[in-house]
């Protein structure tokens, strides 16, 4: 937890404009909220989130294992509070998803006596799932992360083979796209996943996203996740997977960046994979040393370099998390490490990837 006298700190510690003002008529600069910060429990995160940051996303509170973990029976506590704290900061709130194979209950797809769904059936539990949802929000969540993760890492398999493609098939990503569509018009939809920018998975991400346009489906953005790491992805990749997404006349979102410094044999976040703790692969227990912050400050550098060169597509680009304590990555793909992949440490101080960042922002 970041105490609230380090979070004073950070305030008195720069002479930087909060990046919100620093990226201004640029791209809207996000943060996602955890749960422990959308209840109230996280007060100096709630604050950097509110002083620095312009979009909000929940991390994990409007997915629809937290929304509708029973049929029929929402539970939108934690949801209205992100809207409601992002609206109060002059934020823009922003939906995080409504179609994904993980944290989904699994009565989606199975009837009473346990077998599985029939089409009809699930697709009519998705529709009534997105129309109840985006309909609470109507003309408040600007975007909606639609789809998730929709595409298979797999060389010779296309769509992920999951119960959405099992139940539905591959229609079930245009019904979703209709649905959150005919909910609220004037939202932004967007399809969101993760490696789409690098060259194994981008033409997949290319075939999808042109067959959607082509059929006349309401898509509007495409969603890089941007779960990255020292060393990868190569940023010519991502550049030329930008320029091309952008050319299909679609916005492109960052969703969900982060930088992480510790070593995996893993890339993205294939939440499935996973690896056993050892003393090599949690290196920096106690702290983050020099050579490597900086090296983590000049990625970030790059990337966000990268970004204002596009800033034409570019319409935000959201951080995974406010702080280093909170992130997903001190579990993933390893349980209990420390890892450092954000912009404000444990404390709640802005880090040299921070600078970094705001420097690139006031082109310095
Ligand atoms: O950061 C989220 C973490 O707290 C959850 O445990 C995890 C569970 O599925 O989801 C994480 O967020 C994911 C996001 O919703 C979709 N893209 C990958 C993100 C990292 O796993």
């Amino acid at each position: 937890m970041v105490s609230s006298s380090a979070f004073a700190q950070q305030n008195e510690a720069q002479d930087m404009p909060p990046l919100k003002e620093a990226f201004k008529g640029k791209f809207l600069i996000g943060t996602a909220l955890s749960y422990l910060t959308l209840q109230g429990k996280e007060a100096p995160s709630e604050a950097i989130a509110r002083t620095h940051f312009n979009a909000f996303t929940a991390e994990n509170s409007m997915k629809p294992g937290s929304l509708q973990k029973t049929e029929g029976q929402f539970n939108f506590t934690e949801a209205d509070r992100l809207v409601e704290m992002a609206e109060q900061s002059g934020a823009t709130p922003i939906g995080h998803v409504l179609v994904w194979h993980e944290q989904t209950p699994a009565w989606f797809f199975t009837e009473a006596d346990g077998k599985p769904a029939n089409r009809e059936a699930a697709l009519a539990r998705m529709r009534t799932h997105i129309a109840t949802v985006v309909g609470r929000y109507k003309g408040r969540v600007k975007e909606w992360d639609v789809v998730n993760e929709a595409i298979s890492d797999a060389p010779d398999e296309w769509l992920r083979p999951s119960p959405w493609l099992k139940s539905i098939g591959e229609e079930f990503i245009a019904e979703a796209f209709r649905a959150a569509h005919a909910a609220d018009p004037n939202a932004i939809l967007i399809y969101n996943d993760y490696n789409i920018e690098r060259s194994y998975k981008r033409p997949k991400a290319v075939r999808l996203l042109k067959s959607l346009l082509d059929q006349k489906v309401p898509i509007h953005a495409v969603g890089i996740q941007g779960h990255w790491r020292l060393d990868t992805p190569n940023f010519a990749e991502v550049e030329e997977s930008i320029t091309q997404f952008g050319a299909l006349g679609l916005k492109v979102m960052v969703t969900e960046l982060d930088i992480g410094v510790l070593p995996t044999k893993y890339q993205g976040a294939d939440i499935a994979a996973r690896e056993a703790l050892t003393p090599a692969i949690n290196p920096y227990t106690e702290a983050l040393p020099d050579d490597v912050a900086q090296r983590h400050a000049e990625r970030y550098r790059q990337a966000f370099e990268m970004f204002l060169r596009h800033q034409d597509v570019i319409g935000r680009v959201t951080l995974w998390g406010v702080h280093d304590g909170s992130s997903w990555l001190n579990n993933f793909p390893v349980r209990g490490r420390t890892d450092y992949p954000l912009l404000f440490d444990r404390e709640g101080r802005p880090k040299p990837a921070f600078f970094a960042v705001a420097k690139a922002a006031a082109g310095r």
